[in-house]
């Protein structure tokens, strides 16, 4: 007879003894703790923009061969977060830190996402393992800069509409967004599929894994990496996961817990003050 593997519990209760005694919280985030905000996943409806996946943009590759195309689709989703604001699960993440840290516990937020959302949310403690839609960095100096411009160059302007037939803007480079130390065409400081994640942001994020004690996986499929391997690694290591997600992802059957159904809703109550806390 197989040996019994016993699947995740989803039992709250639980879940919360070990939260009332963790030290050393890690949040790994992915595109799903924004969805409640509006923002569309990757692999959801939403994920499509005009005839595009965003992998087949998100590349160095789609970047040298039609830098205007892949400038329209982060213009496109820098817009997008001007009407976005965070949810009760950034909420959650970023009230739990603040309410933690004078009890000597602390949480870090690794995300992959680029939205800033829980920036906004007032999370203090985040890595962003992509970088982020409000950021530039010059193709030839390296020079890497914040940019909350809207339009982040006039040439951009009303571009960028995500309909399969809207016809592609084709931007003369020099129009582009352009470095003001070099001239160099800017890009945005995201990490593309195919490029190596920062040494510093992937060194920081081990160290934090190294100490955790407790992980909450929230809304990511887990399918890319190496980001994709944390919460496992985690797992294997004996520290408790606990993924909140819509549904079973290609790593629930290695967590502790798995709570189904949305962050927004889950986040509040898991992560809510425990009757031990003063
Ligand atoms: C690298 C920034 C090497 C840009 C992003 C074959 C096998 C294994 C790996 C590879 C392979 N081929 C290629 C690779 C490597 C590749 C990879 O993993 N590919 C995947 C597709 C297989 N990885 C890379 O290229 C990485 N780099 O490997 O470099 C190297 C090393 C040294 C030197 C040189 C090179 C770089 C990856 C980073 C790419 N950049 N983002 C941008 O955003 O434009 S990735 C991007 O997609 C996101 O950041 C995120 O990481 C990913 C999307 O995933 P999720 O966040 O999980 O979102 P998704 O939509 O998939 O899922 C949403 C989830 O939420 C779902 O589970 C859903 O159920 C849930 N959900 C929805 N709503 C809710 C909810 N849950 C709760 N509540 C809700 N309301
Ligand atoms: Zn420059």
């Amino acid at each position: 007879m197989a040996e019994e593997t016993t699947g995740p519990s989803d039992n709250m209760k639980a879940f919360r003894e070990i939260f009332a005694k963790a030290k050393n919280i890690v949040v790994l985030s992915g595109a799903g703790i924004s969805a409640e905000s509006g923002v569309p996943t990757f692999r959801g409806a939403g994920g499509l923009w005009r005839t595009f996946q965003a992998q087949q943009l998100a590349t160095p590759e789609a970047f040298a061969d039609n830098p205007s195309l892949v400038w329209e689709f982060y213009h496109y989703r820098r817009e997008v977060m001007l009407s976005k604001t965070p949810n009760p699960a950034h909420d959650a993440i970023a009230g739990m830190e603040k309410r933690l840290k004078p009890q000597g516990r602390s949480v870090v937020v690794i995300t992959q996402n680029i939205d800033e959302l829980h920036k906004r949310a007032g999370s203090d403690n985040i890595l962003e393992l992509h970088g982020s839609l409000f950021k530039t960095r010059c193709t030839k100096c390296q020079d890497i800069k914040e940019n909350y411009n809207s339009p982040i160059v006039p040439a951009l302007k009303d571009k960028g509409a995500p309909d399969p037939n809207a016809e592609d803007a084709r931007i003369p480079e020099d129009q582009l967004p352009r470095c003001k130390e070099c001239g160099g065409l800017l890009r945005p400081h995201v990490v593309w599929f195919g490029e190596a994640l920062d040494v510093q942001v992937l060194n920081q994020a081990q160290q934090e894994m190294a100490k955790c004690d407790l992980c909450l996986l929230v809304g990511t499929s887990s399918v890319v990496y190496p980001a994709a391997a944390f919460a496992p690694m985690l797992a294997m290591r004996g520290v408790p996961v606990a993924e909140f997600n819509l549904e079973a992802t290609m790593v629930t059957d290695k967590m502790k817990f798995h709570f189904e159904g949305k962050c927004g809703e889950l986040l509040p109550q898991a992560v809510a003050r425990h009757d031990t806390e003063p």
